[in-house]
């Protein structure tokens, strides 16, 4: 099998870039481990950000993202029982988010290859990326039971953290940063409209609590909890009860309670591979970064990242201008770098860390306070929730 981009993994990475390229008239290769289904239920992101939403307008890729997504003008904060709103569209000048689970972008993504795009194997796991220094690098892979060869003149991996990518860079030059955090998410979905309009972070001292959404009758919500909890060990009341205590207001506001549909514990970790670019071989998304979820960054770098590629592959095409290319890697670090920043920043500003001291807790609420005071505090925020701007 032959194709001009290799594609390793079928996640929000994979799939927008397999569209971008197709739109632009070069063709691609798909080649996904798991089965359709798998991939389309996997619960994960929620929040696009403003140039994710353009990207997948002008990709063709948001006829129904138009129609069911839920455009967020703010969050609140809430801490020491009191609330505050951050306007986003007042503080970065007009720029907002969209709540559209990354489930849906992936199904939508998904329909649109198979219709109009190249092929996209299912069930075919890559299982080593070899000739990343040649002109023609590949993928070895298994397909329905049999072992096939893959060559390309690129090889992007999008094959998540746990994929097979990252390890054909030479070890030589691999730079990792990491950071695990002593806690994780326990999520849940819900049949129970959302008990706010806007998403809550909350800093308690019992711990962190997000409420989210995923449609006008499904609420999304996470509660902080120890490294290495079972979502089995919390029945449904207990996950309602706490997400009662540490959403808890001094005015009449009150949490509405629903059957809980799905519930699942996510660790949370910082990770960065350097650089992102060997030869003809690219990373993008989470094969090269992860982020805590507090930022809800994680969808909108992979996004980021294969925007960044498919421009440079075009340039390189239509103009023989390389340099683009080969800035590949500086040019999604210094984005990735910014995300990893307030990723950390909001995560250690709103969890409580297990052996958090009465002075880390003080911290804790002045950062908050400054944010609620502040507006250049407060301007950050927005401007890093909303989003840094694509290259
Ligand atoms: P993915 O989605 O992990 O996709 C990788 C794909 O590669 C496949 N694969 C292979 N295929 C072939 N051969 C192999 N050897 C393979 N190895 C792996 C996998 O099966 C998979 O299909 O990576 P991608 O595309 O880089 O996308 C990244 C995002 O999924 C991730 O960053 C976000 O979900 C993170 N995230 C959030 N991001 C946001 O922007 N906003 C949010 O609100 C947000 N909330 C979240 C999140 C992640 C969470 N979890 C569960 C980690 C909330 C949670 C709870
Ligand atoms: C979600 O709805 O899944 C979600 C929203 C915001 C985050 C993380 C996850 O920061």
């Amino acid at each position: 099998m032959r194709t001009t981009v290799g594609i390793i993994g079928a996640g929000p990475a994979g799939l927008l870039l397999a569209r971008l390229l197709h739109r632009a008239g070069i063709d691609s290769v798909v080649l996904e481990s798991r089965d359709r289904a798998y991939v389309e239920r996997r619960q994960r992101a929620g929040i696009l950000e403003q140039g994710t939403v353009d990207v997948l307008r002008e990709a063709g890729a948001a006829a129904r993202m138009d129609r069911e997504g839920l455009p967020h003008d703010g969050i609140e904060l809430r801490f020491a029982r009191r609330r505050h709103r951050v306007d986003f569209p007042a503080l970065t000048g007009g720029r907002s988010v969209t709540v559209y689970a990354q489930t849906e972008v992936c199904k939508d993504l998904i329909a649109l290859q198979l219709a109009e795009g190249g092929p996209l194997l299912f069930e075919a796991e890559a299982l080593a990326v070899e000739g990343a220094e040649s002109e023609n690098p590949r993928v070895h892979f298994r397909h329905q039971g049999r072992e096939d060869t893959l060559h390309c003149d690129y090889v992007v991996g999008c094959d998540g953290f746990w994929g097979v990518a990252r390890t054909a860079m030479p070890e030589a030059l691999s730079r990792v940063y990491e950071r695990t955090y002593p806690y994780g998410w326990l999520g849940i979905l819900a049949d129970v409209p959302p008990s706010h309009d806007e998403l809550v972070y909350a800093r308690h001292d019992r711990g962190f609590a997000l409420l989210s959404m995923r449609s006008p009758t499904v609420t999304r919500a996470y509660l902080q909890v120890p490294d290495g909890t079972d979502a089995a060990d919390w029945t449904d009341d207990e996950i309602w009860d706490e997400l009662d205590r540490r959403l808890e207001t001094d005015d009449a506001w009150r949490l509405a309670r629903g059957p809980v549909t799905a519930k699942s514990v996510t660790p949370m970790r910082s990770y960065v591979h350097e650089p992102m670019r060997h030869g003809r071989l690219f990373l993008a998304g989470d094969a090269a970064h992860i982020v805590p979820p507090t930022g809800a960054k994680g969808l909108n770098l992979a996004v980021g990242d294969v925007v960044t590629f498919a421009r440079a592959l075009v340039a390189y095409r239509e103009k023989g201008d390389a340099s683009r290319l080969d800035a590949y890697s500086d040019t999604c670090l210094r984005r990735v770098w910014q995300a990893e920043r307030f990723s950390y920043a909001m995560t250690t500003m709103l969890h409580r860390a297990p052996d958090a001291t009465p002075f880390d807790d003080r911290i804790q609420l002045a950062r908050l306070d400054r944010i609620t005071t502040a507006r250049s505090a407060e301007t950050d925020l927005a401007e890093s929730y909303t989003g840094f701007p694509l290259d």
